[in-house]
């Protein structure tokens, strides 16, 4: 019984050190649970406790009669026989209701004592009710969203901006087929050009080692002021470039450690329904200073290479879903998800090297070239600092005269 008040009291205690440390939980609302969940299973100890006490009362009442009942038959004897024998008989029996006596004492102190320790308990127990009942009070309120989102709504962000919005920020858009809306960055500047955004690198801080699901539905994190990493979601990609009959254009904006900046354009990009596997498609390369590394890149390895590097009309792989033209999985063995051929030239969903420069040895079991990879710009073995991949109608790639700051202007349509 006393090690089961004991690890009640510790449990106690140590409910009192979670709620008030709180370190261990992200949110009060895990300690709520904790705490609801732990209650019960104390309140039952305490019960048992109370009713080992009981029994214990009652026991030691019983002895308390008995030994009344000894001490006068003792005393009786004493006082009714003279014989020598029998007194010795009968002190001896009067030591033995001494000692008896001595332990019911003891026996009395010791409850005492539990019982003090119970109202202890009990004590605490009430103040861990009363906290239980502020954090479910605290927690029953909604979670209010602290992250600012703009209120206009749009199919996408062009269609934002085209009603009005300046700013750059999250925003709902539902493209003609989604059957919900969904966040987005959007980047709009001050020619009234609205980007959606649909990837974005900058630190490594998100792994794009992901699965089919995953790279399905999108992962990462939006922010209102552009500092995170994130995919968009293959899903919104194919509903938000599959929606219009005006062509999009697909631009790619990419920094390497050296600060440089450099971009690439596609036009009429499309990326599939699923039953496609987010088949990529384009019409053909827009323009930039990136080069075009969507069309392949000989490495000089072999005569096939570019062909079987090049992206236009690939399918997405991933390492559980493995759709590509080689023999292995590229998507495996490169620990990301993209359009994969045999297997990229183009790579914006690889691993993130810090300070870009790897080897084969960095590269992992495989020790193929997983990195960013823009290969028209920095060579195979050099991973890239930040990439962006954003969509816009293409009768808006130009409006404006207008460029993004540190990106250099090229031509408009009719110069590709
Ligand atoms: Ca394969």
């Amino acid at each position: 019984m006393a090690s089961s008040l004991s690890s009640a009291v510790a449990g106690v205690l140590l409910l009192l050190s979670l709620s008030s440390a709180g370190k261990y939980c992200p949110t009060t609302c895990g300690v709520a649970d904790y705490l609801l969940n732990y209650m019960p299973g104390v309140n039952q100890d305490i019960d048992d406790m109370l009713y080992e006490l009981e029994r214990i009362t009652n026991l030691t009442e019983g002895a308390v009669e008995k030994v009344d009942y000894m001490k006068d038959s003792a005393a009786s004897a004493q006082k009714s026989s003279q014989s020598d024998a029998y007194y010795k008989r009968s002190s001896s029996m009067l030591d033995d209701v001494l000692r008896f006596e001595k332990t019911i004492t003891a026996q009395e102190q010791q409850i005492f004592e539990l019982q003090s320790q119970i109202t202890d308990n009990e004590r605490r127990m009430a103040e861990l009710k009363q906290l239980s009942i502020q954090l479910q009070q605290k927690c029953s309120e909604p979670c209010k969203d602290t992250v600012e989102i703009q209120p206009t709504t749009g199919t996408d962000c062009q269609d934002i901006a085209n009603k009005g919005a300046t700013s750059s920020g999250l925003y709902y858009v539902k493209p003609a087929k989604a059957t919900e809306q969904f966040l987005v960055y959007c980047e709009i500047d001050s020619f009234g050009r609205g980007f959606t955004v649909i990837q974005r690198r900058r630190d490594g801080s998100v792994d794009f080692h992901k699965d089919w699901i995953q790279y399905k539905e999108g992962f990462g994190y939006l922010s209102p002021d552009d500092t995170t990493e994130f995919w968009l979601g293959n899903e919104k990609l194919h509903l938000l470039t599959t929606q219009s009959t005006i062509p999009l254009v697909l631009r790619i904006e990419l920094v390497d450690w050296e600060g440089n900046k450099k971009h690439a354009d596609y036009a009429m990009f499309r990326v599939g329904p699923e039953v496609d596997m987010y088949r990529l498609t384009y019409a053909y390369y827009f323009g930039g200073d990136a080069g075009d590394a969507f069309d392949g890149y000989d490495f000089g390895d072999d005569p096939s290479d570019k062909f079987f590097t090049s992206h236009n009309g690939m399918q997405f792989s991933t390492h559980d879903k493995d759709n590509d033209k080689y023999d292995g999985n590229c998507a495996l063995q490169d620990g990301s998800g993209w359009w994969m051929n045999r297997c990229h030239a183009a790579h914006l969903n690889g691993k993130y090297y810090q300070g870009g420069r790897y080897t084969e040895k960095d590269a992992g079991e495989f020790g193929f070239d997983n990195g960013i990879i823009w290969v028209t710009w920095h060579n195979r073995w050099y991973s890239l600092k930040e990439t962006t991949m954003k969509i816009i109608p293409i009768n808006r790639i130009t409006a404006g005269g207008g460029q993004q700051a540190g990106v250099k202007q090229f031509g408009g349509l009719g110069d590709s």
